[in-house]
Parts: C-alpha cells; sequence; structure tokens
C-alpha cells in the first residue's frame, strides 16, 4: 500500500469527527465575519522551515538517550523532513548546517529534495567547533577573535557554507551566522575592540554574499560563554545588520531571551525597522531550552504572531519577506513527534493571531480601553481552531492528525529497523 493510500485510509477513519467539528467551527467563523476560505489558504501558504541538526536525538552534558532510527546522513534527514512535510504539507524546507550536512553527492541531493517535494532554506555556518584538521582553534572566538588568521579562517568557512548553499539549490538564498563568541570573566575581553572586530568580518562575508541572498543575524544572551556575548541582544544585532547592509536582518531565536523578555514588543520594533529577518522557534522555561515551539509558552507565541499578522496588514511596514525556522533539540520525545508538535502549534498560533478583531482591538487602543483591548486579544486566542488548522493540511493532502498517522503507520520502528537502535546522527 503507497503511503498516500495508507494516508487517505486514515483521514477516512478521521472523517466524521473532522467534518461535524469542522462544520461548526467553519460556521462559527463565517458568522463573525471572517473570510474562511482565505484563513485556509494563508495557512496552506505557511510553510516552517525544519533543522537539519534536530532529527536526532540532542542531550545535555549530564546525559543522552537516543530514540534508536536516527538519520546517519544528509540523504537520512532530508528524508526524515520529507515524512515529516508528507503528513503536514507544512514543512517544505530544511535548513542545513555545515559542517555537519556537506553533501557529497550534489545531484543526488538535489533529485532527493525534489522527491520529498522540498527546497532548502538557509545554510548556518558553524564556528563554535573546532573540527578535526583544523589549523586555528576557535577556543577563543572566532569573527571576533584577537589573531588576524583565526578571523580570516572564519570569515572563510562563512563564505564557503554561503558556496554549499548556492551548489544545492536556487532556492537556498540565505545565511545564518550565530557566534558563539564571548568571554566568561571581566576583563577578557576589549569589548569594544571585539565588537569591531566582529563587524570588519562580518562586512567581508556580506560583501562576498551574492547580491540576492540574505545575511541573518542571530543573537544569544549567554551560553557557551557565561559573562559576555558578543552578540548577546536584539540591539546588538540590528546594528551589525544596519551597518553591514539592507541583505543582512535580525535572526530571533525564541530561546535566546533573558526570562520574563518581552519577545513579541521586539518583533514589534525589528518589524518596525524593517530588520526582522526570520525566526528560530522553540520553547523555553529558563534559557536556550530549545524545547517543543509553544509547549511552555503558547499566549507569548500567539501574541508574536499577532505582531507579525498586524505588520502584514499594514501598509507602512516595510519588512522583507521573514524565514519560518525551528531549531529544537530533543533529549526526550521522539524527535519527529516533537517537530510535528511544534509545527501544529506554530500553525495554531497563527490561525489565533488571524482572528483577531484588528479594528476592534486598534479602537480599544486608542480609546485606552485596556479590558476591552485584552478581551479582543482573548476571544481570538480563547477560540478552539485544530479543526481549522486540520482542514487546511487536508486540504494540501496531509493528515488530519500528522502525529496520529506517523504512529499508526510505526514510522519510527521502521527506522530503528532499517537504520538500527544506536543509530546517531550528527548535529546537537
Ligand atoms: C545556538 C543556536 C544556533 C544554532 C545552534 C544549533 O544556540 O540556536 O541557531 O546554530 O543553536
Ligand atoms: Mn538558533
Amino acid at each position: 500500500m503507497t503511503f498516500s493510500d495508507q494516508l487517505n485510509e486514515y483521514n477516512q477513519t478521521l472523517a466524521g469527527d473532522h467534518n461535524f467539528r469542522w462544520g461548526y467551527l467553519g460556521e462559527q467563523l463565517s458568522r463573525s465575519g471572517h473570510d474562511v476560505e482565505a484563513l485556509l489558504q494563508q495557512l496552506a501558504a505557511f510553510q516552517v522551515a525544519i533543522p537539519s541538526w534536530a532529527l536526532g536525538t540532542g542531550g545535555t552534558r549530564f546525559g543522552r538517550f537516543p530514540a534508536g532510527g536516527e538519520p546517519r546522513s544528509l540523504e537520512e534527514k532530508i528524508e526524515d523532513v520529507g515524512i515529516i512535510h508528507a503528513l503536514n504539507r507544512s514543512s517544505g524546507a530544511i535548513s542545513l548546517h555545515i559542517p555537519w550536512d556537506i553533501p557529497r553527492d550534489y545531484e543526488a541531493i538535489r533529485q532527493l529534495l525534489q522527491a520529498n517535494d522540498l527546497i532548502i532554506d538557509s545554510v548556518n555556518s558553524n564556528t563554535f567547533q573546532d573540527q578535526s584538521g583544523q589549523p586555528l582553534s576557535y577556543k577563543f572566538g572566532s569573527l571576533c577573535h584577537t589573531d588576524t588568521a583565526v578571523r580570516q579562517q572564519a570569515v572563510e568557512h562563512n563564505i564557503q557554507v554561503a558556496e554549499y548553499g548556492q551548489k544545492l539549490g536556487d532556492e537556498c538564498k540565505t545565511l545564518t551566522v550565530w557566534l558563539s563568541d564571548g568571554s566568561d570573566f571581566p576583563g577578557q575581553h576589549h569589548f569594544r575592540r571585539a565588537y569591531q572586530r566582529t563587524l570588519d568580518s562580518l562586512q567581508t562575508i556580506y560583501n562576498a554574499l551574492p547580491s540576492d541572498w540574505t545575511m541573518l543575524i542571530e543573537y544569544k544572551p549567554y551560553e557557551p560563554h557565561f559573562y559576555s556575548m558578543l552578540i548577546p541582544d536584539w540591539g546588538t544585532s540590528l546594528r551589525l545588520s544596519e551597518a553591514c547592509g539592507p541583505k543582512a536582518q535580525v535572526l530571533v531565536d525564541l530561546g535566546h531571551h533573558l526570562p520574563n523578555t518581552n519577545i513579541e514588543q521586539i518583533v514589534a520594533r525589528l518589524l518596525h525597522f524593517g530588520r526582522l529577518g526570520g525566526f528560530h522557534f522553540n520553547g523555553s522555561m529558563y534559557g536556550d531550552d530549545d524545547l517543543t515551539t509553544g509547549s511552555i509558552k503558547p499566549f507569548q507565541l500567539f501574541l508574536i504572531f499577532c505582531e507579525l499578522v498586524q505588520a502584514a496588514q499594514d501598509s507602512v511596514v516595510r519588512n522583507p519577506p521573514v524565514a519560518y525556522m525551528i531549531d529544537a533539540s530533543h533529549n526526550l520525545k521522539d524527535p519527529i513527534e516533537d517537530l510535528l508538535q511544534s509545527v501544529q502549534n506554530i500553525l495554531t498560533a497563527y490561525a489565533k493571531a488571524l482572528l483577531v478583531d484588528t479594528e476592534a482591538l486598534f479602537d480599544a487602543q486608542d480609546a485606552n480601553d485596556a479590558v476591552r483591548a485584552e478581551e479582543v486579544l482573548r476571544d481570538a486566542f480563547m477560540t478552539d481552531v485544530r479543526a481549522l488548522v486540520a482542514e487546511a493540511i487536508h486540504r494540501q493532502g496531509g493528515a488530519l492528525d500528522p502525529i496520529g498517522l506517523y504512529r499508526n503507520l510505526s514510522i519510527r520502528q521502521q527506522r530503528i529497523d532499517t537504520r538500527g537502535k544506536l543509530a546517531v546522527a550528527t548535529g546537537l
């Protein structure tokens, strides 16, 4: 039986309940003035890229508990993203990390991507680890290093990473730069000189990129350094982007914020400045926990999408297309199930944000009616949109319950049977 036969048969078993719930919700949304077909099209058009480095089991310094059947090569990582996309039709791109995903056979990879209806959305550089045979160490930094030769080595690596992307497909036009550069003790770094060296290095990389490429600069307040990071916050990333040029933008990793940071306001600021390049979606309670997106703070994720939806509907906002990517690491859950959950939660947050009565919200804001404003948001957030998300996925040829079908087909056991219990994926 082909996969699509199994998918159709599975959807049949859920159709009765789904049609009842969708019938009710569709009616409810139309009665409150929503263009249901437009909502379905917006959800169908929304794609989230899956990180190649999150298809295996992560772990912490205290331990790692492999799920079994992990992808052992770039080819198997593409197959895993292919099954995620086949199940939810909302994950049509894979983000690569170099050197973990250096392609061996470009033509074979291009064909495999096509066979799985996938593109490569971005390539990530890695100057946070020393590779075997690497002449100079990044122990004390890369683009900020005091030694010109180390900076040059890191600049060349980033340029080479972009070249991998160019060889893999016309769609890949984004280089993501996250620097682990920082210090652990007071006095270790000259903050201003280290910043200037980093800017000069980024400028060199930027100037080497093709004219239609984008450079995303990711910030992080701590880890792996615990006194200072070169790019600790959105302001530093913004200044570096502006100094480099229009092709450089800020990447917001949800886990890269100190506790209680108002991330939705940061998103609104970056949209206002036209420098919001993209997201690394994940969930976190304390630090860069890389948990399932929306598992800990679903209301915050909703508020972030409210800013994105309002900006998209506002002609004064001049922001380039935003890159939606997941960046997670799985210690306990099956990596594929975790990623399927994340995409469901992201689509759910987006769907709820599309339901916000922005006119009523803006009226309440203008009237300083805080209660009314909050009630307008809560009305959308408290709407159960799961049938809307399921209908959108179903209409694109996906499963009414992606995780349900994944389990129903015992795909993890199949992976363990073919790849082995101890197969380990490259990545974090
Ligand atoms: C750093 C980070 C960065 C990646 C890495 C895998 O914490 O978020 O985006 O390169 O995780
Ligand atoms: Mn990230």
